[in-house]
C-alpha cells in the first residue's frame, strides 16, 4: 500500500512486456483482471466479450475458449454473455505461495480466424489465514539461577498470507516472570523473545505455563496461539531444613544396644541430588559415637552402647544433614537425649561402728554406729528408707537424708544377750523397690551387775558323826552370770561362834573351789546340827557377794554299845535272883534294862539268852528284857542256873553288852510271898522305849508298804510337792512346801522322791527337821552329802519331840 506507485509501474511494465510479446505472436491485446481470492463460484471477473471486442453472438460460433496454464480450471467463460466467471475455489496461497504478487495467466482463443488473447487475472490476497505455530506448545528449560534480563528466543508463527495479512505482532499471556520482546529483521517477519523479569524459583514453581499469541495485520486481524511451558531447572539453592532445631528424646537407661530411639527429619526442596540428604553426627562431639549412631540415609538414631543414668543422664547430639550436590549445603539440629532412670541400683549401706562394744549399763541414746545409705539412682528410685527390726533395744535415728545413727533405745543385759547382730535394711522407693541389707554386730561388755548366787539360800546337809578331821563334806558352788573377773568367785566362812567356839574350829572352806571340809569329828550324841554362813564374792570392782546359810545335820552312827542299867551291871559282878521252886510257867524272874546313847535302830535293843544255849527253862522277852520261866520246876532241874544275857542294838554292825545273872531256885516259905510276882504278861515293865521302837518298826514296815504304794501312785500321778510322805495319813505336805504331821504317833517315815529333787544334793524342805521333831535316820548311806545317784526314794525318819 505504501508503494502503490512502484507496483503500478511494475504492473504496467509487465503489461507492456506481455503486449509486445502478444503482438509478436499475433495477439492483439493484453487484458488484466483482478479478483480477490476465495470468492464464490460464478463470481464475475470481467466481460471478455466487451474487453476483447468480440461480439457475444460470435463467441459460440468461433469456438471461444480459455486455456489456463495451471491444472486447475479456476475460471470459465459464459459464452452467452461473454463474462469470465470463477469456476473453482481460488486460494492465492496455494497458487502463489508467499509471492507478493499472484497472477494467473489465461489464453483466450477464438477461431475463424484464429486469434489468441492473453488474459491475466490478478489474484488479490485476502486475510484468510491465521498465524500458525509449529507445535501446540514449546518446551523451554530455564535454570532457576538465571539472572533477570536473560533472553530466550521463541519460535515465531507462520502466516501464509502476504503483506499486511502476515504476522505483524506477538502477545504474551500475563505473568510476573517474563515479558516479550519482538525483533523485526528487514526481510523476515517479527521474531519473539522472552526476557526474564523476575528470578525464578523452582521450589516455588517448577514450571511456568504461558500462552504466546501471534496476530496478523488483516482486517479483521487473525491470531494463532501456542503454549509456552517453561521448565525451571533446579539449582542447589536450598539448604536442608530440619523440622525442628531442637529435638527432645527420652530413653530409659539399660535400653539394649542397637535400639532405634528417634528419627530426625529434614527436608530439602531442591531436586535430585540437590535434595538428597545424608545424615551424620557433627564431628568432634565427645562421647557421642560410643553411645549412639545414626543411619546416614534414614536418619534413625540408634543406641550403640549401654546407657547408664548414673553415669550420664543427658546427651546433646548435633546432627548434620547435607545434600549430595556438587556444592553441597548442610544444616544442623540438636537432639537432646534425656536418659530416664530405671531402678537398677540397690541402696548401698555403709556402716561405721563408733564403739568396739557397749557397756551393758550404757545409757539410752548412746550412739553406737553411723550408717550412710546411698542409692545411685535418681528421683524416687534413689530415695531410701532405712530400718532395723523391732524388739531390740536399739533405735535408728535419721539425722539428715542419707545419714542415720544407731543409738541405744533400751536397757542392755549382757547376761541375757551378749551380742546383737542387727540387720539394717535399706529400701528405695522405686517400682519395684530394691532392698539391701547389712549387718552390724554390737558386743555388749560386762558390768559387775550380778552377785554370785548359791543354788539355795539355806543349804541343808547331812554328815555322819565320827568322820575324820579334814574329810570332805560338800562342794559349794555359787554361779555368777557375769564374765571374767566379775564372775570369778571366792568363798569364805563368815565369822560366827558355835557353842562358844569359832566356826573355823568346825569347818573350813577352800576359797577357790568352795569345798567344805570338816575340822572336827562330830559326835551326834553331843551335837545334832551345826549352822554357819558361807559367803561367795566375785572379783569385780566393786565386788558383789551373797550369803548362804549351811546347816549340817549330824547323823547318828552306831558308836555306843548298849549299857545295862542298874540294878544289874555288866561283866565283872555276878547278879543273882531267887525264884521259888513252885513257880508257875511264866513266872517273872527279872527285867534287864539297858539303854543305848545312839538313836534309831542303833538304839533299838533286843535281849537274848546267850548262855546256856537252848535252855528250856527260861525265856527272855526280846524287846522287853523280861526273864520268865517257861515251865514249872522239876526235881531234875538244877538249883542254880547261871544265865548270860546279851543286849544288842540293831545298828550295823550291831553292838552288844552282856550281863550274867544267876538264878537260884529256893524252896522256902517265901514262895507264897513271891507269888505276887506272877504278874500278867501285859506288865508295864515292857519298856516304853522298846514299845515305841517296836511301834516304829511296825510303822516302818507299814510306811514302807505305804511308800511303795505312794511311789507307784506318784509314778502314775506326779505331784508338785517337795516331798512325798510315806506315811500319808500322818504326814501331809502343805502346798507351800512346808509340812505337817499329826502327833498321834511319834515316829514317821517321810519319803522324798528323787525326781522331785533338783540336784544330786538332797535338799529337804525348810525347816527340816521341823522344830518339834528330830531326825532319826536317813536312808541310803551318806545320801545327805553329794552322791552320784540317789535311790528312787529317799526315806527319812523323824521322831516327834
Ligand atoms: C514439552 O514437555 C512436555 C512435558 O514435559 C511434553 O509432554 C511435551 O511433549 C514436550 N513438548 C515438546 C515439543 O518437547
Ligand atoms: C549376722 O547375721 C547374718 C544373717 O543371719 C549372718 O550372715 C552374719 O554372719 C551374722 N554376723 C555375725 C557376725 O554373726
Ligand atoms: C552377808 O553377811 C555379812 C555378815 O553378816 C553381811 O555384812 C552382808 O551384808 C551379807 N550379805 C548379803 C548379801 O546379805
Ligand atoms: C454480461 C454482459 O454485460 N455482457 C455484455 C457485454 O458487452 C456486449 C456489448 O459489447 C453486450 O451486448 C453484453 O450484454
Amino acid at each position: 500500500m505504501d508503494v502503490p506507485h512502484t507496483r503500478t509501474l511494475r504492473f504496467w511494465i509487465a503489461c507492456l512486456f506481455w503486449t509486445a510479446l502478444c503482438l509478436r505472436k499475433g495477439m492483439s491485446t493484453q487484458i488484466t483482471y483482478s479478483i480477490p481470492e476465495e470468492v464464490g463460484l460464478g463470481t464475475f471477473v470481467g466481460n471478455l466479450s466487451k474487453d476483447l471486442n468480440l461480439k457475444v453472438s460470435e463467441l459460440e460460433g468461433r469456438l471461444f475458449e480459455i486455456v489456463s496454464g495451471s491444472a486447475k480450471k479456476h475460471f470459465k467463460v459464459n459464452l452467452q454473455t461473454g463474462a469470465l466467471l470463477v469456476n473453482e475455489r481460488i486460494d492465492r496461497e496455494h497458487i502463489c505461495s508467499s509471492s507478493p504478487v499472484c497472477i494467473e495467466s489465461l489464453e483466450a482463443i477464438v477461431k475463424n480466424p484464429l486469434k489468441m488473447y492473453s488474459v491475466e487475472v490478478k489474484i488479490l490476497d485476502t486475510n484468510d489465514n491465521a498465524p500458525v505455530f509449529a507445535g501446540r506448545s514449546q518446551n523451554i528449560t530455564i535454570a532457576e539461577s538465571s539472572l533477570v534480563g536473560a533472553k530466550f528466543p521463541l519460535l515465531g508463527a507462520d502466516d501464509p498470507d502476504v503483506g499486511s495479512n502476515t504476522v505483524q505482532s506477538y502477545k504474551l499471556s500475563s505473568n510476573s516472570f517474563f515479558k516479550l520482546e519482538v525483533h523485526t529483521e528487514a526481510d523476515q517477519g517479527p521474531s519473539p523473545e522472552l526476557v526474564l523479569q523476575k528470578p525464578l524459583d523452582r521450589e516455588k514453581q517448577a514450571a511456568v505455563s504461558l500462552v504466546l499469541t501471534a496476530v496478523d495485520g488483516g482486517s479483521p486481524p487473525k491470531s494463532g496461539t501456542t503454549g509456552l511451558v517453561i521448565n525451571v531447572l533446579d539449582a542447589n539453592d536450598n539448604a536442608p531444613e530440619f523440622s525442628k532445631s531442637v529435638y527432645k528424646v527420652q530413653v530409659s537407661e539399660n535400653t539394649p544396644p542397637a535400639t532405634a530411639i528417634f528419627t530426625v527429619t529434614a527436608s530439602d526442596p531442591d531436586e535430585g541430588v540437590n535434595g538428597e540428604l545424608i545424615y551424620k553426627f557433627k564431628h568432634g562431639q565427645r562421647g557421642i559415637s560410643d553411645k549412639f549412631a545414626i543411619n546416614e540415609n534414614t536418619a534413625v538414631i540408634t543406641t550403640v552402647g549401654h546407657l547408664d543414668y548414673e553415669e550420664q543422664s543427658a546427651y546433646e547430639i548435633r546432627v548434620e544433614a547435607r545434600d549430595l550436590s556438587q556444592t553441597p549445603l548442610a544444616s544442623h539440629c540438636k537432639v537432646l537425649v534425656e536418659v530416664l532412670d530405671v531402678n537398677d541400683n540397690a541402696p548401698d549401706i555403709k556402716l561405721s561402728s563408733l564403739v568396739e562394744s557397749v557397756r551393758e549399763d550404757a545409757k539410752k541414746g548412746t550412739a553406737i554406729a553411723l550408717i550412710t545409705v546411698q542409692d545411685r539412682d535418681g528421683g524416687k528410685n534413689g530415695q531410701v528408707h532405712c530400718s532395723i527390726p523391732n524388739g531390740i533395744p536399739f533405735l535408728l535415728e535419721s539425722s539428715q537424708g542419707k545419714y542415720y545413727s544407731l543409738v541405744l533405745g533400751g536397757p542392755l543385759d549382757r547376761e541375757s544377750n551378749f551380742e546383737y547382730n542387727i540387720t539394717v535394711t535399706a529400701t528405695d522407693d522405686g517400682t519395684p523397690p530394691l532392698t539391701s541389707t547389712s549387718f552390724i554386730v554390737v558386743h555388749v561388755s560386762d558390768v559387775n551387775d550380778n552377785a554370785p548366787q548359791f543354788s539355795e539360800n539355806n543349804i541343808y546337809l547331812y554328815v555322819r558323826e565320827n568322820t575324820p578331821v579334814g574329810s570332805h563334806v560338800v562342794g559349794l558352788t555359787a554361779q555368777d552370770s557375769d564374765t571374767e573377773e566379775n564372775a570369778q568367785v571366792t568363798y569364805s566362812l563368815l565369822e560366827s561362834s558355835i557353842n562358844g567356839q569359832s566356826v573355823h574350829n568346825f569347818v573350813s572352806i577352800n576359797s577357790a573351789t568352795g569345798d567344805i571340809n570338816a575340822m572336827h569329828s562330830f559326835n551326834y550324841e553331843e551335837m545334832k546340827q551345826v549352822s554357819f554362813q558361807v559367803q561367795a564374792k566375785d572379783s569385780g570392782a566393786p565386788p558383789r557377794s551373797s550369803n548362804a546359810t549351811v546347816t549340817l545335820f549330824i547323823l547318828d552312827e552306831n558308836d555306843n554299845s548298849p549299857v545295862i542299867l542298874p540294878p544289874y551291871s555288866d561283866q565283872g559282878s555276878v547278879n543273882s535272883e531267887n525264884i521259888p521252886y513252885s513257880a508257875e510257867a511264866g513266872y517273872f524272874v527279872a527285867k534287864i534294862r539297858a539303854v543305848d546313847a545312839d538313836s534309831g535302830y542303833n538304839a533299838l535293843l533286843s535281849y537274848h539268852i546267850s548262855e546256856p544255849k537252848g535252855t528250856n527253862l527260861f525265856r527272855i522277852g526280846t524287846s522287853s528284857g523280861e526273864i520268865r520261866t517257861k515251865r514249872r520246876m522239876s526235881d531234875n532241874d538244877l538249883k542254880t542256873h547261871p544265865l548270860i544275857i546279851t543286849v544288842a542294838d540293831q545298828g550295823e554292825p550291831s553292838l552288844s553288852a552282856t550281863v550274867s545273872i544267876e538264878i537260884v531256885v529256893t524252896e522256902s516259905a517265901l514262895d507264897t510271898e513271891l507269888s505276887f510276882k506272877t504278874i500278867p504278861l501285859h506288865d508295864d515293865s515292857f519298856s516304853d522305849l522298846n514299845l515305841y521302837l517296836l511301834v516304829a518298826i511296825i510303822a516302818v514296815t507299814v510306811v514302807f508298804l505305804v511308800s511303795l504304794i505312794t511311789l507307784i501312785a506318784v509314778k502314775c500321778h506326779r505331784t508338785d510337792g517337795m516331798f512325798n510322805s510315806c506315811s500319808a495319813p500322818m504326814v501331809t505336805t502343805h502346798p507351800d512346801g512346808s509340812w505337817a504331821y499329826s502327833k498321834t504317833t511319834q515316829q514317821y517315815d517321810v519319803c522324798f522322791s528323787s525326781d522331785t529333787l533338783k540336784s544330786d544334793v538332797v535338799v529337804f524342805p525348810s525347816p527340816f527337821p521341823p522344830a518339834d521333831a528330830e531326825l532319826i535316820s536317813i536312808d541310803g548311806g551318806d545320801t545327805f552329802a553329794r552322791t552320784q545317784s540317789l535311790p528312787s526314794t529317799t526315806k527319812v525318819r523323824i521322831r516327834a519331840i
